[in-house]
């Protein structure tokens, strides 16, 4: 079979489209911070078992004060602790994390930018064709809005892709913003172990290193037809990532979208998620109004008890901002998918925007 056809080798863009992926410091640990200060300066892990069976955990995240005695998240939290005689361990919580979670993302939507939502405490955004000062200038400008609405730090990183603004993050960290224009992201990768390249695990950094491949540079040096029938669609990807033409962009919701959701107490029956859905629908079109629009797709989401999620949307025939087909509508849709199942969330949303005057809007 002749592979060579199917490789895509992409050429440098001649345009400066800049992305800014911004992931939070410490999350977990931080978010722990905020309710304890007293645990500043003192080092702590986060884990997944309760304290009384802590030694069944797995370290989520520790404060940069534990990393310091080599404690990292995907630890057995009894490799951890003989590490740090006076390591703190303290119980995770997820609910609260991913409340303060959906606040960054409400805070990161409000600049109207087409985002992706990478994890719980990370987000892409691409930035269009905007000089690296002016994307600086935003990249200080979102960390101080979070710092002062949320109250924790994070890290941005700037350049010419999705994954080099990753690799520029990770190196930035932490409370940093730091920028690597198109034309200087080869010589910043090159002599990186080819594991800080997102998406290379360990399988993959073990298959690199059969041929002989240890650091990033090398990689570009390799036949690229070598990469690919060793490790497919891959192959070409790092190849990509090592030459500097890496053009991975953020998965674009293809419109602007509004929407809430909500943890529900657990074992809630149809009457509490009927009201919660209302409550949902109502702040939706609140939002909705204050920005003078109306919308035409309707979406509602539920998480299941096992932490699966299940999204079901209807499109109407004509643009509304009506609360109460709102709700109608979002209840059908959740119905649908709770079928006597146990549900921790729900979620309303609406998209397909236009501007109240029914004038097509463009946001980016
Ligand atoms: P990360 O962003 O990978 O790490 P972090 O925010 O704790 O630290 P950093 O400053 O280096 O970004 O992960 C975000 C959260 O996801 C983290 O706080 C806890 C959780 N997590 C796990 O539960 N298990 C894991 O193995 C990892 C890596 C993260
Ligand atoms: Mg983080
Ligand atoms: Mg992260």
């Amino acid at each position: 079979m002749d592979v060579g056809l199917k490789i895509k080798i992409k050429r440098k863009r001649d345009d400066a489209m800049l992305f800014m992926l911004i992931d939070m410091d410490y999350f977990f640990a931080a978010c722990e911070e905020l309710k304890r200060p007293e645990l500043k300066n003192k080092p702590f892990v986060v884990g997944t078992s309760p304290e009384s069976q802590k030694e069944f955990g797995v370290v989520q995240t520790s404060n940069y004060v534990a990393r310091k005695f080599g404690i990292k998240s995907g630890m057995p939290v009894t490799k951890a602790l003989p590490l740090c005689k006076e390591l703190i361990y303290i119980e995770s919580h997820d609910d609260y994390y991913e409340s303060i979670s959906e606040r960054i993302m409400d805070i990161l939507r409000s600049y109207s930018l087409p985002m992706e939502i990478m994890s719980i405490d990370e987000c892409a955004i691409e930035l269009g064709e905007i000089s690296t000062d002016e994307a600086v200038r935003l990249g200080n400008a979102i960390k101080e809005r979070i710092k002062g609405k949320i109250g924790l730090p994070c890290t941005i990183g700037i350049s010419s892709s999705k994954i080099y603004s990753k690799m520029v993050c990770d190196e930035a960290k932490p409370d940093g913003v730091k920028a690597v224009p198109a034309d200087q992201i080869r010589e910043f990768i090159k002599d990186k172990e080819v594991s800080k390249i997102p998406g290379i695990g360990p399988k993959a950094a073990a298959q690199l290193e059969g041929i002989g491949i240890a650091r990033i540079r090398e990689i570009a040096d390799k036949s690229p037809m070598l990469l690919m029938e060793k490790m497919g669609s891959l192959g070409t990807f790092v190849y990509n990532v090592a030459r500097g033409t890496d053009e991975s962009g953020i998965q674009h919701s293809d419109q602007l979208s509004i929407g809430r959701e909500t943890t529900l107490i657990s074992g809630a029956g149809t009457e509490s998620i009927d009201a919660a859905i209302e409550r949902l629908a109502e702040q939706t079109v609140s939002e909705v109004e204050r920005r003078k629009m109306m919308f035409k797709g309707i979406s509602a989401k539920v998480r299941y008890s096992d932490f699966s999620e299940k999204i079901r949307s209807a499109n109407l025939k004509n643009y509304t901002a009506s609360k109460e087909i709102l709700v109608r509508k979002s209840k059908e849709l959740i119905a649908d998918l709770i079928k006597g199942k146990q549900v921790r969330k729900v979620g309303v949303r609406v998209y397909a925007l236009t501007d109240a005057s029914g004038q097509n809007k463009l946001f980016y």
